[in-house]
């Protein structure tokens, strides 16, 4: 286990009480943890211009009502190779679908395939997620 620094921050109250509603609600036991993920997560997202391995999972939403969409979503993925891990595709209603898609590989490479998707006409919503195996920014629960 790494060793624990210990540190105070200042901040307004209104600032503190919607923090620990977040917190509360998101089920975290104590601040600390909290805030250690969101800088492990302010920290990944600095790396996504670098060519640092990391895993994404992306989130889509779209319409498969738009011609050749559905088409052009798989052919980027085979496009990219062993970069994509695992596709999930949920048909949620008459209009739309939802699609996850986890890749691993360089943030550039990932974040350039998952821009390529979110920017494709009908995709409605979508979310990339960065991550890595956590060794890098000191994660792992205690
Ligand atoms: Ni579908």
């Amino acid at each position: 286990m790494a060793e624990i620094s210990r540190t105070g921050i200042s901040l307004e109250q209104d600032l503190l009480a919607g923090f620990d509603k977040l917190i509360a609600r998101r089920g975290y036991k104590n601040r600390s943890e909290a805030l250690r993920d969101l800088i492990r997560e302010a920290l990944l997202s600095e790396v996504v211009d670098s060519n640092k391995p990391v895993v994404g999972t992306l989130t889509l939403v779209y319409d498969h009502h738009v011609p050749n969409l559905s088409q052009k979503l798989t052919e980027v993925q085979h496009h990219g190779g062993t970069m994509v891990l695992a596709a999930t595709h949920v048909h949620l209603d008459h209009h739309y679908c939802l699609e996850v898609i986890i890749m691993r590989g360089r943030s550039k490479e990932i974040q350039e395939m998952a821009d390529g998707m979110l920017a494709m006409r009908g995709v409605e919503l979508g979310k990339l997620v960065l991550t890595n195996s956590g060794n890098a920014l000191g994660a792992g629960k205690r």
